[in-house]
Protein backbone atom coordinates (compact mmCIF):
# COMPACT_ATOMS: atom_id res chain seq x y z
CA UNK A 1 0.00 0.00 0.00
CA UNK A 2 1.32 3.57 -1.05
CA UNK A 3 -0.27 5.67 1.78
CA UNK A 4 1.32 9.10 2.34
CA UNK A 5 2.03 10.12 5.74
CA UNK A 6 0.06 13.40 6.91
CA UNK A 7 2.51 16.42 7.63
CA UNK A 8 0.45 17.96 11.31
CA UNK A 9 0.64 21.53 12.57
CA UNK A 10 3.94 22.39 14.01
CA UNK A 11 4.29 24.42 17.25
CA UNK A 12 7.97 25.37 18.11
CA UNK A 13 8.19 24.62 21.77
CA UNK A 14 10.87 27.11 22.39
CA UNK A 15 9.15 30.00 21.28
CA UNK A 16 5.62 29.17 20.66
CA UNK A 17 5.81 29.95 17.03
CA UNK A 18 3.05 27.67 15.02
CA UNK A 19 3.97 26.48 11.71
CA UNK A 20 2.25 24.21 8.65
CA UNK A 21 -1.45 24.88 10.28
CA UNK A 22 -4.29 27.23 8.57
CA UNK A 23 -3.57 29.88 11.43
CA UNK A 24 -5.74 33.01 12.94
CA UNK A 25 -4.19 35.49 14.68
CA UNK A 26 -5.32 38.18 16.68
CA UNK A 27 -3.36 41.50 18.31
CA UNK A 28 -4.43 42.81 21.28
CA UNK A 29 -3.33 46.05 22.04
CA UNK A 30 -3.25 49.23 24.76
CA UNK A 31 -6.01 51.30 22.97
CA UNK A 32 -7.73 48.09 23.47
CA UNK A 33 -7.99 47.46 26.94
CA UNK A 34 -9.51 50.34 28.32
CA UNK A 35 -10.34 50.20 31.79
CA UNK A 36 -8.99 46.84 32.18
CA UNK A 37 -5.74 47.99 34.36
CA UNK A 38 -6.38 49.90 37.56
CA UNK A 39 -4.32 52.89 36.23
CA UNK A 40 -6.39 54.53 33.63
CA UNK A 41 -4.32 57.85 32.57
CA UNK A 42 -1.03 55.57 32.92
CA UNK A 43 -2.35 53.45 30.32
CA UNK A 44 -4.02 56.76 28.00
CA UNK A 45 -0.57 57.78 28.15
CA UNK A 46 1.14 54.39 26.55
CA UNK A 47 0.73 54.38 22.66
CA UNK A 48 -2.11 53.14 21.49
CA UNK A 49 -0.92 51.09 18.39
CA UNK A 50 1.84 48.65 21.22
CA UNK A 51 0.90 45.17 21.34
CA UNK A 52 -0.11 43.97 24.80
CA UNK A 53 -0.89 40.37 23.36
CA UNK A 54 -0.56 38.26 20.19
CA UNK A 55 -2.48 34.95 20.00
CA UNK A 56 -2.04 32.81 16.92
CA UNK A 57 -4.47 29.35 16.74
CA UNK A 58 -5.23 26.66 14.32
CA UNK A 59 -7.93 27.69 12.57
CA UNK A 60 -10.38 24.12 13.34
CA UNK A 61 -13.99 23.42 14.01
CA UNK A 62 -15.88 25.15 16.37
CA UNK A 63 -18.11 22.31 16.49
CA UNK A 64 -19.69 19.83 19.84
CA UNK A 65 -16.56 18.04 20.79
CA UNK A 66 -13.85 19.21 19.14
CA UNK A 67 -11.00 21.25 20.18
CA UNK A 68 -8.80 24.83 19.68
CA UNK A 69 -5.41 25.18 19.65
CA UNK A 70 -3.79 28.40 19.98
CA UNK A 71 -0.69 30.15 21.40
CA UNK A 72 -0.48 33.70 23.65
CA UNK A 73 2.92 36.20 23.07
CA UNK A 74 1.90 38.22 26.05
CA UNK A 75 4.97 40.99 26.25
CA UNK A 76 6.66 42.49 29.22
CA UNK A 77 5.46 46.11 30.12
CA UNK A 78 3.34 47.94 32.35
CA UNK A 79 0.45 50.18 33.04
CA UNK A 80 2.12 52.39 35.53
CA UNK A 81 3.40 50.15 37.70
CA UNK A 82 0.66 46.98 36.98
CA UNK A 83 1.89 44.32 34.75
CA UNK A 84 0.98 43.23 31.05
CA UNK A 85 -2.31 40.89 30.83
CA UNK A 86 -5.01 39.24 29.36
CA UNK A 87 -7.94 41.03 29.69
CA UNK A 88 -9.26 37.53 30.67
CA UNK A 89 -12.64 35.72 30.77
CA UNK A 90 -14.86 32.65 32.08
CA UNK A 91 -15.95 31.05 28.85
CA UNK A 92 -19.14 31.59 28.00
CA UNK A 93 -20.00 28.04 28.70
CA UNK A 94 -19.19 28.08 32.33
CA UNK A 95 -18.32 23.87 32.49
CA UNK A 96 -16.12 23.91 29.79
CA UNK A 97 -12.00 24.03 31.17
CA UNK A 98 -9.15 24.58 29.08
CA UNK A 99 -5.46 23.13 29.43
CA UNK A 100 -2.37 26.21 29.49
CA UNK A 101 1.31 25.01 29.18
CA UNK A 102 4.07 27.43 29.85
CA UNK A 103 6.37 27.47 27.27
CA UNK A 104 8.80 30.60 27.68
CA UNK A 105 9.20 33.57 29.88
CA UNK A 106 7.78 33.82 33.78
CA UNK A 107 4.59 34.99 35.33
CA UNK A 108 1.77 33.41 36.31
CA UNK A 109 -1.97 32.35 35.84
CA UNK A 110 -4.41 33.94 37.95
CA UNK A 111 -7.56 32.04 37.97
CA UNK A 112 -10.64 33.52 39.69
CA UNK A 113 -14.42 31.08 41.00
CA UNK A 114 -17.86 32.46 39.84
CA UNK A 115 -17.77 32.94 43.67
CA UNK A 116 -14.81 35.43 43.75
CA UNK A 117 -12.48 32.78 45.36
CA UNK A 118 -8.90 33.73 43.37
CA UNK A 119 -5.26 31.84 42.88
CA UNK A 120 -2.44 32.26 40.99
CA UNK A 121 -0.14 29.62 39.60
CA UNK A 122 3.67 30.05 38.66
CA UNK A 123 3.84 30.10 34.62
CA UNK A 124 7.04 29.02 33.36
CA UNK A 125 8.15 26.68 30.64
CA UNK A 126 6.71 23.44 30.79
CA UNK A 127 4.54 24.17 33.97
CA UNK A 128 0.94 22.93 33.06
CA UNK A 129 -2.15 24.47 34.23
CA UNK A 130 -5.59 22.59 34.16
CA UNK A 131 -8.41 25.30 34.15
CA UNK A 132 -11.35 23.76 35.62
CA UNK A 133 -14.72 24.84 34.30
CA UNK A 134 -17.10 27.78 35.68
CA UNK A 135 -13.32 29.42 36.45
CA UNK A 136 -12.10 32.51 34.86
CA UNK A 137 -8.46 32.99 33.53
CA UNK A 138 -5.63 35.82 33.02
CA UNK A 139 -2.40 35.79 31.92
CA UNK A 140 0.02 38.22 33.97
CA UNK A 141 4.05 38.54 32.64
CA UNK A 142 5.75 39.43 35.83
CA UNK A 143 9.16 38.69 33.87
CA UNK A 144 10.98 40.50 31.11
CA UNK A 145 10.73 38.37 28.50
CA UNK A 146 7.54 37.37 26.27
CA UNK A 147 5.81 34.99 27.83
CA UNK A 148 4.69 32.27 25.79
CA UNK A 149 1.68 30.18 26.44
CA UNK A 150 -0.04 27.09 24.54
CA UNK A 151 -3.86 26.59 25.29
CA UNK A 152 -5.99 24.23 24.20
CA UNK A 153 -9.89 24.79 24.98
CA UNK A 154 -13.31 23.55 23.67
CA UNK A 155 -14.28 25.00 20.06
CA UNK A 156 -17.91 25.43 21.48
CA UNK A 157 -16.18 27.04 25.23
CA UNK A 158 -16.58 30.93 23.79
CA UNK A 159 -15.97 33.91 25.60
CA UNK A 160 -17.17 35.85 28.34
CA UNK A 161 -15.26 39.11 29.06
CA UNK A 162 -18.61 40.85 30.41
CA UNK A 163 -18.51 39.13 33.49
CA UNK A 164 -15.26 40.14 35.00
CA UNK A 165 -15.64 43.72 33.26
CA UNK A 166 -14.65 45.73 36.08
CA UNK A 167 -11.92 43.63 37.60
CA UNK A 168 -10.54 40.34 38.82
CA UNK A 169 -9.83 40.12 42.50
CA UNK A 170 -5.76 40.30 42.44
CA UNK A 171 -3.85 42.67 40.71
CA UNK A 172 -0.15 42.21 40.59
CA UNK A 173 2.11 45.46 40.95
CA UNK A 174 5.68 45.62 40.54
CA UNK A 175 7.17 47.62 43.54
CA UNK A 176 10.77 48.32 44.30
CA UNK A 177 11.76 45.53 41.87
CA UNK A 178 9.63 42.93 43.71
CA UNK A 179 5.77 41.65 42.79
CA UNK A 180 3.68 42.82 44.86
CA UNK A 181 -0.47 41.27 44.85
CA UNK A 182 -3.06 43.56 46.03
CA UNK A 183 -6.57 42.54 46.66
CA UNK A 184 -9.27 44.43 45.27
CA UNK A 185 -12.42 44.66 47.30
CA UNK A 186 -14.84 45.14 44.55
CA UNK A 187 -13.30 42.54 42.12
C1 LIG B 1 -6.82 31.88 25.45
C2 LIG B 1 -7.06 33.39 25.55
C3 LIG B 1 -5.85 34.25 25.19
C4 LIG B 1 -6.16 35.76 25.21
O1 LIG B 1 -6.64 31.48 24.14
O2 LIG B 1 -8.17 33.71 24.74
O3 LIG B 1 -4.83 34.01 26.13
O4 LIG B 1 -6.80 36.15 26.40
P1 LIG B 1 -8.21 36.87 26.37
O5 LIG B 1 -9.12 36.00 25.51
O6 LIG B 1 -8.65 36.90 27.78
O7 LIG B 1 -8.02 38.21 25.74
C5 LIG B 1 -8.01 31.21 26.09
O8 LIG B 1 -8.10 31.20 27.30
N1 LIG B 1 -8.97 30.73 25.30
O9 LIG B 1 -10.10 30.19 25.84
ZN1 LIG C 1 -10.17 30.47 27.94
Amino acid sequence: MNLSFIQPPQVEWASGVLADGPLLRKSTRIQDLAGVFADEPARQQLAGERVVYDVEMLDTSPAEGELYTGVTHLYPGRVGREYFMTRGHFHARREQGEVYFGLRGNGLLLLQTEQGEARLENIFAGSIHIIPGFTAHRLINTGSDVLSALAVWPGVAGHDYMALASGFKLRLFEENQTIQVKEVQNG
